[in-house]
Formats: C-alpha cells, structure tokens, sequence
C-alpha cells in the first residue's frame, strides 16, 4: 500500500513470525501441567499458587508473542516511515497504513512493560523473589498497574488496525472520498497518546484512591472523542455514496453498528461510580464482546471479502458472504446483547456454574453461540471454493485508488517491476472517472 517492494527489514519480519510457533507450542505444551489457571490477567497470588510450571510456561510464551509485536511494530514503523514511494506525500498515505502506523507507534511503548511485569512474576514464581507476595512485602496491585499499562492499550492494538480497515473498505464501496482525511488519520495518534493514560480503569475496585479514579473516569471519558470523530466521519463517507452492499461493506455497516454500542458500553464502565456495582460481572463481558467481536472480527471478516481477490485472483462468493453476514450479524446480537442484563442483574463473570435465576437468559446467549458457530460454515466454503473456483478477479475488481490495486492479483514476488507514481490521492473518487487506475505511470515513464 506504501508502495515498497517488502518490509524495511526482511529477515527481522521473520524473526517476528517465527516467534510465534514456539509461543503456541508453548501454551497448548502447558495443557500438560495444568494448563495456567489464572486468565489472561495472570493476577497474582492466584498465578504464583496455582500450576506453577503451566504459568511459567504461559508467562515465557507471552513474552515471545510480545517480543514479535516489538519487532515487527519496528519493521512497521520504519517500512512506512522510510519506504513509501517518494511521490507519495503523508497526505496520500493510505489510512490503513496511518493505522498501522499509530497502532505500531502504541505496541512499541507498551509491551515492553507488560513483558517486564511478567519476566517478574517469572522470578516470583521460580526463583523466591517477592515482588508481588504481600506477605514479604511485595504488592499485587503493582502487577495490575504493570499489567494494565500495557492491556488497555492492546484493546487499542486490536482495534485501530480495524479503524484502518473501514477507511479502505468505506470509501471503495461507497464509491465516495473519504471524509476528514485528516481527522481520521490523526484521531488514531489521539487514541493512542490519551490511551495512554486510562489504564486504571481497569482497577477502580482495585483499592484505588478517589482522586485516581476521578482522573481516570475523566482520561476514559475523553477516549470517546477521538473515536467519536471517527465513527462520524465514516458515517458521512456513508452519507449520499453510492453504496454497493457487498459482503466486505455489510461487515463494515454492521461492524459501525456493534462497535459504537460497545464503545458506549465502555463509556458507562468508564464511569467509576457505575463501574463498581457492574465490574467482574457479564456487563464487561458484553461491552468487550461488542467491541472486539463486533468490532474487530467483523473487521477482519470485512477485510478478507475485500483483500481476498489481490490475495488470491479470485472473487468470493457473494451469496454465501451475505448469508455469512445475516448469521454473524445475528448471532452476535444474540449471544451478546442479553449479556448486559444479566451483568446488571449481578451474575459475576468467570464461573463455571452460575445461578439458577440466570437460566433463561444465559439459554438465549447459547443459542447466539450455536448461531454463531454455523455461521463459520459459509464462510469456511467460501474460502475453500472461491480459492478453487471462483470468478477470475483482475488486478482492481472495485476500482480501488490505493496502490495495491495497481499491481497484478495475486501480487508479484516484490509487488512491483518498477516502482509506481503517485497520480492522485489515495481517496479521490471525486476527480477520477469511475475505473481509471491510481497510478498510470512507472518511474521510468515519468523520467522518459
Ligand atoms: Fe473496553 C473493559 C472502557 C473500548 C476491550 N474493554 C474491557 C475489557 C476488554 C475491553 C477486553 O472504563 C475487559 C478486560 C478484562 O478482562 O477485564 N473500553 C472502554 C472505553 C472504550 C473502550 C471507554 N474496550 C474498548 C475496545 C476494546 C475493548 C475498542 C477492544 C477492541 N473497557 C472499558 C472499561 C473497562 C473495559 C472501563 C473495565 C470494566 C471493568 O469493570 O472491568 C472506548 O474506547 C470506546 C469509545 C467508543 C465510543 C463509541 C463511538 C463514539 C461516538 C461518539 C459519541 C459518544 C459519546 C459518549 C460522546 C464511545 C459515537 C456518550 C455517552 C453515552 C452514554 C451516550
Ligand atoms: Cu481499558
């Protein structure tokens, strides 16, 4: 999309992803010995006094997966820094690859402080350290701030890129420019530098002092605006276009939908008077649900029938990625819109066995989940056939404007003979007749 022909570091990139088996040989190996039996939090004094080798295991397996996000947040940050094509002014850089950018920018600050909190549980659990035993003067709040630091801003690692996602997916199938280029672009640095400074959000239960939570329900608060923006602005985009509703832009709608629920959704547990009656129960798992289901599958999910032909020189089916869609769109909304009420009601998260006055409700939320486990089905043949079968897709099937439509489907080993020139932005629908290609010249031509 910068128009390079590969990462600025070709061999790190790998590093990066080789990180990555061994991280989940890892934490599938520690089903062996327990299996680490504290969450994804990892709180201490449950992780010190259960499964003590599972959790190590689970603790070295997340410091690999976060030393790839380090490298290949590096590799990102420079490619698209140092390798665009010199025609193409940060004013024509692609909002997906802004997004990258400030998501890149976000993991660099951040995990290494959550791996630095982990390698110390590490030494609590195997080699007697106490950073986190009360009982010989270590803190186990010090952990959720170590903690927290870094896992608020990964809600944001996991949904800025999709952020990006929508700005491409929208104004392709809008057929309209996007609008507030700018705002978009530099609301995702916004989100980053204000998601800084909301962690404790996360522990307004934890024995926090009032005047941290005051700041904190304040910076959380804060957080919606530059969101806000965003959802506004792919709205307007929406607004008079000449929208096809194909799979990629109904994922998108639908993706607005559920995310702007649950983003309000977080707003309500930002607001620590209101957080505490609803903290550890079903209403977080219904916000989280909203935004990372609703949100960031459904991005996903829009950014394979987008992306699918330049991977792969195939259309996807559009039938079965509407049906795709109509199961997702509902189950989601019935597996996770009774969540909230049976968070107010008080059903606590994290059990096994709930109370019998739940029943009802949770018999609703199984039949969303079966809803939502068929709907993989179309989607799994979709891929399978289309990959085999499906129409011949060209190099730009929806007349997209962003560089990787210029080059063939699927791309060449180095995308490109030679590298491209910039004719018009990125989002231009405005100027171009419908069909023109973003760039009609190579350097070469451009000198000649
Ligand atoms: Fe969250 C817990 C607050 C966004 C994921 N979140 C979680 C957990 C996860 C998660 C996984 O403050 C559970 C962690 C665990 O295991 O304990 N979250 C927010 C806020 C936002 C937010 C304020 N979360 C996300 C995203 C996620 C994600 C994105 C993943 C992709 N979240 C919380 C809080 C908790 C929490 C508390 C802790 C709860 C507890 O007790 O444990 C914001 O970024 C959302 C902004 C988006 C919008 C929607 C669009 C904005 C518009 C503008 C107008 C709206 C305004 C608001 C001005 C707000 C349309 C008006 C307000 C009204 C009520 C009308
Ligand atoms: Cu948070």
């Amino acid at each position: 999309m910068v128009g390079a022909r590969d990462m600025a570091f070709p061999k790190l990139n790998a590093v990066a992803f080789w990180l990555n088996p061994p991280a989940g040989a890892l934490v599938l190996g520690s089903f062996f010995f327990g299996g680490s039996q504290s969450g994804w939090t990892a709180y201490p004094p449950l992780s010190l006094v259960t499964a003590n080798t599972a959790q190590s295991m689970w603790i070295l397996a997340i410091v690999l997966v976060g030393s790839s996000s380090i490298l290949g947040s590096l590799n990102f940050v420079v490619t698209i820094w140092k390798m665009k094509v010199p025609s193409m002014k940060w004013d024509e850089l692609p909002l997906f690859c802004w997004a990258i950018l400030a998501t890149s920018l976000l993991a660099l600050v951040s995990t290494p402080v959550l791996a630095a909190g982990l390698v110390l549980l590490l030494f609590d659990i195997n080699f007697g350290t106490s950073f986190f035993k009360p009982d010989a003067g270590g803190n186990v709040v010090i952990y959720q701030h170590l903690f927290w630091f870094y896992s608020h801003p990964a809600v944001y690692l996991m949904i800025l890129p999709i952020f990006g996602i929508l700005s491409e997916v929208i104004p392709v199938h809008a057929r309209k420019p996007i609008f507030g280029y700018k705002a978009i672009a530099y609301s995702s640095l916004a989100i980053c530098v204000v998601g800084l400074f909301v962690w404790v959000h996360h522990m307004f239960t934890s024995g926090t002092p009032g005047w941290m939570r005051m700041f904190f329900t304040i910076s959380t608060l804060i957080v919606a605006v530059p969101t806000g923006i965003k959802i506004f602005s792919w709205v307007a985009t929406l607004w008079q276009g000449k929208i096809r509703y194909t799979s990629a832009m109904l994922f998108a709608i639908g993706l607005l939908m559920m995310f702007v629920l649950g983003g309000i959704g977080g707003v309500t547990l930002g607001t620590a008077p209101f957080d505490g009656h609803v903290h550890d129960t079903y209403y977080v798992v219904a916000h989280f649900h909203y935004v990372l289901f609703g949100g960031s599958v459904f991005g996903i999910y829009a950014a394979i029938y987008h992306w699918f032909p330049k991977m792969t020189g195939r259309m996807m089916n559009e039938t079965l990625g509407k049906i795709h869609f109509v199961l997702t769109f509902i189950g989601t909304n019935l597996t996770f819109l009774p969540m909230h009420e049976l968070g107010l009601q008080g059903m606590p998260r994290r059990v096994a066995m709930y109370d019998p006055q739940f029943e009802a409700i949770n018999q609703l939320c199984t039949y969303g989940a079966y809803l939502l486990a068929i709907s993989v089905i179309p989607f799994t043949l979709n891929i399978l056939w289309s990959w085999n079968a499906g129409a011949k897709a060209g190099d730009n099937p929806w007349n997209a404007l962003t560089l990787e439509w210029t080059t063939s489907s699927p791309p060449a080993i180095e995308n490109w003979e030679e590298l491209p020139i910039i004719t018009h932005g990125p989002y231009d629908y405005g100027t171009v007749t419908e069909g023109e290609p973003l760039t009609t010249s190579t350097e070469a031509e451009a000198t000649a």
